[in-house]
């Protein structure tokens, strides 16, 4: 079944996916979706989830990329996103470049604008969904910019012996991460001044084009109406996996991501470990349907 993509096209998280089906060279749809909320036909699939990107297989929505990945590379294993020899290692790097150097990524390209560049809606959305100012962001722009170039020198230090990618010959999910993160800054033609220094480091300007030649693999865009269409008529696949004590299955419990304030999604529990979180419930328009997330950045509650 052709994976569906609900993003925007200035979203680093959403570049991560893209890139992601170019590596595998996948066929995609794409339904372009609001960056700011109310984001009606993306909440009628996930329940609540707000963040951007979230990638449907029928009636199986996965939201984040944590959860993302791993359903890419189960529908089409080669190549993979884990190539050895970093292996599972690749997410433990691609955890730091999308924590706590995505907000330093943020800061650098954002916090370069001038005032009034931002529209009013957008600044007042992120301020109320997660306490970011964004307008007052250009205060701490040069240390956010510090942040991220001593995060490049370490990508570039990595490179340093001559290999392609940061675990070797093959791209895999770390080099996503931190590729999704310099492009942002790049997007933003008012952060030049550190994008350039970045491109500049030895090895990252190599190194970001040869990400960039990944492409985004093959792309159709669908609206949101049909997406929820296919999820109608499809059924959500058997769930693998197990339930952490003390919970149960079918336990209704809530989902809420870390650091937000988005609705927290509802629904009746049919996994919980450490390779992911999965409630299943019913949508008014879509029916049943299986939401994921990863287990790390979620915190679960009965509800
Ligand atoms: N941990 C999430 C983070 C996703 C995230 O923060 N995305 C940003 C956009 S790049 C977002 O949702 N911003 C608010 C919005 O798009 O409404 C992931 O890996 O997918």
């Amino acid at each position: 079944m052709t994976p569906i993509l609900h993003h925007y096209a200035a979203s680093p998280f959403a570049e991560l996916v893209r890139t992601a089906f170019g590596l595998k060279a996948m066929a995609w749809q794409s339904v372009s979706v609001p960056n700011i909320l109310p984001k009606p036909g993306q909440t009628e699939l996930t329940g609540g989830y707000a963040r951007t990107p979230v990638v449907q297989i029928g009636a199986d929505i996965y939201c984040d990329t944590g959860a993302i990945l791993p359903a890419l590379e189960a529908l089409q294993p080669s190549p993979s996103f884990y190539p050895a020899p970093l292996g599972a290692a690749h997410r433990m790097l691609a955890s730091w470049a999308g924590g706590p150097q995505f907000l330093a990524h943020v800061g650098a390209a954002m916090g370069a604008m001038p005032p009034g560049a931002l529209p009013d809606a957008f600044i007042a959305d992120r301020k109320a969904r997660f306490g970011l100012d964004v307008g007052q962001l250009s205060n701490a722009s040069p240390h956010f910019a510090s942040q991220a170039l001593t995060a490049a020198q370490w990508l570039s230090d990595t490179l340093a012996d001559g290999r392609d990618f940061v675990g070797g010959t093959a791209a895999g999910h770390a080099d996503l991460a931190l590729y999704s993160n310099i492009w942002f800054v790049c997007a933003i033609p008012f952060a030049k001044a550190t994008s350039d220094r970045m491109l500049a480091l030895a090895g990252i300007g190599g190194w970001f084009h040869r990400m960039a030649a990944l492409g985004h693999g093959s792309p159709t865009d669908i609206s949101a109406d049909e997406a929820i269409d296919i999820a109608a008529a499809a059924v959500p696949q058997p769930v693998g996996g197990s339930i952490d004590a003390p919970f149960s299955a079918g336990q209704v419990v809530a989902v809420r991501g870390d650091g937000s304030g988005d609705a927290p999604v509802l629904g009746r529990l049919a996994r919980l470990d450490s390779g992911g979180i999965t409630v299943l419930r019913d949508a008014e328009r879509a029916g049943l349907v299986a939401v994921h997330f990863p287990r790390l950045g979620q915190m679960v509650t009965p509800a």
